[in-house]
């Protein structure tokens, strides 16, 4: 299934664009299901594109063609080409039948794309995985979205071995065969592209719910999951129903099949796959419970499974023309999902966990050479493009494009554009431009935003004149060349904004030239490189809350006074931008710190305000938690050239040190202790992020008492009623070096070592520990029998965490962290390219490193450029970073 590049794979442009030479309109699938070997017979009724005379071009990788037919004879040698991953057939003509049989070998799939098997030979299950072009591994086939075909599927197989077959679509019909197999046929009503085809056939056990839609319909749901593992399902079967719920509440989008299927695996490369009535799940986003699950992940599965159910919607019934408006169903997405968790939990905190995530991993992304457009304009592999650009950075045109329109035209926008666009496949503009017609606004300089990468800064600068009480406020936006776009225009950028006084009070709000009160907030719109807006009526100085609610995915440069900021961190109602007044002063504190300057007003301001909320009896403890938490390490790199990570990493704790000491030891203990007297395992929002403040606390400790902490940290984790608090026990022992963590460790180990997902936090929770000592014990973990390459989560865990999550530990002065990692990228790359290539994105950064190990990094990615066996995967990753 590995695609040895040889000579690069070509570049394909969006500017190429063209609808396709050969569609087919109906799909007719029979499968021979078995481990080491099953066959796919497939008619495909063919319909000719604009010119009927063109050849027939179909794409097909690693199929054996055992049979090819047309209307029904077999087609002679010489009137087909098998070669360079495609069929090719001259002389076809409109509504004949194509038929193929070809032959797969799932169980030596180890890309997991495709038809592949999850588990072990004797025991596991098969099942598909076709997003992006995996359904060419499949049978041949025009596999591009905007070729959108009815299927009816049938499938066989032995009924011992594989008593469940699934497959997407209405179930009509199943019945026994000869010599114990069975079979079982599926028909989707709705026409849909190749990418959302899917099969599962295997032992799963079932958990089932009914649901009538808003609309009347009856659905059977069904999640199926391995029988060890199908109690912890149940979570997921709440969070699905919520979702259908809230989006016939939210959206007015009603489930459209009789049934809707969820099954989860271990074996899979993303987090979860929407295929049409058949949604596939990576287990680390379906399967939870207390014991083995963190709150965190609680709120992962809610959001993948509402994220997955979405797209039936936003992806299925509207999809997307071609792989470049890939945000078009996925940016959409995420913003629906990111708003249905702000709907079931605090709406702040997800605000605040989105931008952080934002911040981590796309900023991030943009500010390094795999810097592309949320609709990049090309590709060498579109796998590569399932990045925070497209999904994240997505989301927050979207939300913007909703902000700017109002909630009621978004809703008449999106009613629009899902009604014109059901069952074809769409173009971000068919989006934009529903959402302008519905609300009459022209929405086409946003589109600006979809083109252009790289993250604008906007300079914000405010100048009050007492004299008539008129406070200017100057907006200006840059932002820096990335690769391909060297000029960059002005974007339009929403600023939503509110004045305070020096008590924290919000000012009324009046433009000047006009007569109308704009209340305590208004959104300021920039459209120019700079522009100014003037406010009258201010009897003092104001203090600007910029960007409310990140209002634009931009990073701000406001020239505030440490002591503003304290204002608007004691008493900016709004959550997120009381938060975002906190880590600005943490930035300006860091900035100060990192130059070797006097960072003591910037650290008196916000460590004094930080104490003072944490008495306040009242402040929400999930806030409080957040609040607490100094910007990652990956936010503080952003601000740097010549990096030295290890550096940063002292510097947080620094950050972290001066909040610790600010509250002192008593109050942070009495807090503590509080909060653990009363540990359960509740799973209310509550109770979550009690234990989230708790787990802070029990961090600022260490840092102030390791004396003190790890006695505590030992008591946490033996007494610990749910895997949140036991695994942050674990991560303060394992932080503070303590000769604690080793038991803790064996003893964890002894308790998940059946469970996979625990298992994979055994290996992160380690993989996590910065420092020096870091190298030694990924080593040694990689080659601990529990540790397997064939496994994404286990990779990632180990792996991912250790290049991605622990810059300290991977980023080493001399070299080792990337030659441990470079071996195991090429290993890896053998066995599947699309974990490799994104393992490989770890070192985005490293022309910003500095001179020593920016060398290190340089000849590590010169040499694995140099490998002539990398997938193409693997191959444009790391010829893009090194360009
Ligand atoms: N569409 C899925 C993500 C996905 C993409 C590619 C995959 O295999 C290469 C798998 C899943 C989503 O957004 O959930
Ligand atoms: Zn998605």
């Amino acid at each position: 299934m590995n695609k040895p590049a040889g000579m690069p794979a070509p570049l394909i442009r969006l500017a190429d664009y063209q609808p396709p030479a050969w569609s087919v309109s109906d799909v007719d699938l029979e499968f021979d299901l078995a481990i080491e070997r099953s066959e796919v017979r497939a008619r495909l009724v063919l319909q000719a594109g604009p010119d009927p005379q063109a050849p027939l071009r179909f794409n097909g990788e690693g199929l054996e063609l055992l049979e090819i037919l047309l209307d029904g004879e077999p087609l002679p040698a010489g009137r087909y080409r098998h070669e360079h991953e495609l069929l090719t057939i001259e002389g076809v003509r409109h509504g004949q039948v194509l038929e193929t049989r070809v032959a797969l070998a799932p169980a030596a799939n180890t890309a997991l794309e495709g038809l592949y098997l999850s588990g072990r030979r004797e025991t596991g299950f098969l099942l598909t995985q076709c997003e992006a072009e995996g359904f060419r591994h499949i049978t041949f086939f025009p596999d591009r979205p905007d070729v959108q075909a009815r299927y009816t599927v049938t499938l066989r197989a032995d009924r011992e071995r594989f008593p469940v077959l699934l497959a997407g679509g209405n179930p009509a019909g199943h019945g026994e065969l000869e010599n114990g197999r069975h079979w079982a046929r599926f028909v989707d009503p709705y026409p849909r592209p190749s990418y959302l085809f899917a099969l599962v056939a295997g032992r799963l056990e079932r958990i089932s719910q009914d649901y009538r839609t808003a609309d009347g319909r009856d659905v059977a749901l069904h999640i199926w999951a391995e029988a060890d593992v199908i109690d912890r399902c149940d979570y997921a079967m709440d969070a699905l129903v919520r979702s259908m719920r809230w989006d016939e509440q939210v959206y007015g989008r009603n489930y459209d099949l009789d049934v809707f299927h969820v099954v989860a695996t271990h074996d899979f490369n993303m987090g979860a796959m929407e295929n049409k009535g058949l949604n596939i799940f990576n287990a680390k986003y379906l399967l939870a419970d207390p014991d083995s699950s963190t709150d965190e992940e609680y709120l992962h599965v809610e959001a993948v499974v509402a994220h997955e159910y979405f797209h039936n919607w936003s992806g299925n019934r509207v999809t997307c023309r071609d792989w470049f408006q890939l945000s078009l169903k996925e940016g959409f997405t995420v913003f629906r999902d990111q708003s249905f968790s702000a709907d079931m939990n605090s709406a702040s905190l997800k605000r605040i966990q989105d931008v952080s995530t934002l911040r981590r991993a796309q900023f991030s992304e943009d500010a390094g050479p795999l810097s592309h457009p949320v609709r990049p304009a090309q590709y060498r592999e579109i796998n590569n493009f399932y990045t925070a650009t497209v999904y994240e950075k997505g989301a927050e045109l979207v939300r913007m494009l909703a902000g700017r329109v109002g909630p009621q035209a978004f809703r008449q926008g999106t009613d629009l554009y899902f009604e014109r666009n059901d069952g074809r496949a769409a173009t971000i503009e068919d989006f934009v431009g529903a959402l302008g017609e519905a609300s009459g606004i022209d929405l086409s300089p946003y589109l600006a935003w979809y083109g252009q990468a790289g993250t604008p800064r906007l300079q914000a600068r405010g100048n009050y004149d007492p004299a008539n009480g008129r406070y200017v406020l100057e907006l200006a936006q840059s932002t820096a060349p990335t690769p391909d776009q060297p000029h960059k225009k002005a974007l339009p950028i929403p600023v939503r904004l509110s004045l305070f006084n020096a008590d924290g009070q919000a000012q009324r709000l009046r433009l000047a030239d006009s007569e109308q009160d704009l209340g305590t907030e208004t959104v300021l719109e920039l459209t120019d490189q700079r522009q100014r807006f003037e406010f009258t009526g201010l009897s003092q100085p104001p203090i600007p809350s910029l960007l409310r609610g990140f209002s634009a995915p931009v990073v701000l440069d406001a020239d505030y006074a440490p002591d503003q900021l304290a204002i608007l961190l004691r008493h900016d109602p709004d959550g997120f931008n009381r938060w975002e007044a906190g880590q600005q002063l943490a930035l300006m504190a860091y900035d100060r710190l990192y130059r070797g300057e006097d960072a003591s007003a910037a650290l008196q301001a916000w460590t004094e305000a930080l104490a003072d909320l944490f008495a306040q009896p009242d402040l929400d403890p999930g806030l409080l938690a957040e609040l607490l938490s100094p910007p990652s390490e990956t936010e503080l790199a952003e601000r740097q050239v010549d990096i030295d990570p290890e550096h940063i990493h002292h510097l947080r704790h620094q950050l972290n040190d001066a909040i610790a000491a600010r509250i002192g030891l008593p109050p942070l203990l009495a807090r503590y202790q509080a909060l653990a007297a009363a540990s359960t395992s509740a799973l209310d929002a509550s109770s979550q992020l009690r234990r989230r403040l708790k787990q802070v606390l029990l961090g600022l400790l260490s840092r102030l008492d390791a004396k003190v902490a790890i006695p505590l940290a030992q008591a946490q984790y033996a007494t610990a009623p749910a895997m949140t608090d036991r695994l942050a026990a674990l991560t303060v022992l394992l932080n503070t070096g303590a000769a604690e963590a080793g038991p803790a460790l064996a003893d964890y180990r002894r308790r998940y070592a059946d469970n996979a997902l625990a298992m994979d936090k055994w290996f992160a929770v380690q993989a996590r520990v910065p420092g020096a000592a870091a190298l030694a014990r990924i080593e040694a973990l990689a080659a601990d029998p529990a540790f397997s390459l064939k496994n994404p989560n286990r990779v990632m865990s180990l792996l991912g965490i250790f290049a991605r999550a622990n810059a300290s530990g991977f980023h080493r002065a001399d070299g080792k962290g990337y030659a441990f990692v470079s071996h195991q990228l090429q290993v890896l790359d053998a066995l599947n390219p699309q974990v490799a290539a994104r393992l490989a994105t770890a070192l985005n950064g490293w022309r910003r490193l500095e001179s020593g190990r920016r060398e290190a990094a340089h000849a590590m990615l010169r040499e694995l450029a140099a490998r002539p066996q990398l997938s193409r995967n693997l191959a444009e990753i790391v010829n893009r970073i090194l360009e």
